[in-house]
């Protein structure tokens, strides 16, 4: 299986809750490497355009409020099968049908509040990844 990357961000619950370091534990533990990290806050134009795919869904001004109430950490992530086995470690969105281990059920708040996000495909690892970092920001 190819090495490829993948895109996540501890979001502002996890952060506010102070998992950061038990979650980058759990990261690389799960045999993913950290090619690039930036600690940061979300604007309200940044979060709605990131997370413009969700425009019309009901939830999407609850989410990029709650994405610009307090920092986040950005990360690009390697790893063989990076998307998936990312996916596969965060576990559900909804962290009460997130499997027992995973991240979301170990530090998740709720369905929105979820700690995490995870890339769902390359495509959009890539796109993610540059949204928040220049070539001179990854190794
Ligand atoms: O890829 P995921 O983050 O697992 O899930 P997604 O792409 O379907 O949704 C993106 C984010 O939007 C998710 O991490 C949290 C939020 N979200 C998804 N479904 C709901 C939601 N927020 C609320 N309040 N209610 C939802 O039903």
């Amino acid at each position: 299986m190819a090495t490829n990357r993948t895109f996540t961000m501890i979001k502002p619950d996890a952060v506010a809750n102070g998992y950061i370091g038990a979650i980058l534990n759990d990261i690389i533990a799960g045999g993913f490497k950290i090619v690039a990290m930036k600690y940061t806050q979300l604007t309200t134009e940044s979060a709605g355009n990131f997370y413009a795919i969700h425009k019309e869904r009901p939830f999407y001004k609850d989410l990029v409020n709650f994405m610009t109430s307090g920092p986040i950490v950005a990360v690009i992530l390697e790893k063989d099968n990076a998307v998936e086995d990312f996916r596969t470690l965060i576990g559900a969105t909804d962290p009460t049908k997130a499997e027992a281990g995973t991240i979301r059920n170990k530090y998740a708040q709720s369905i929105e509040a979820n700690a995490v996000h995870g890339s769902d495909s390359d495509e959009n690892a890539e796109i993610e990844g540059n949204f928040f970092f220049s070539q001179f920001e990854r190794f």
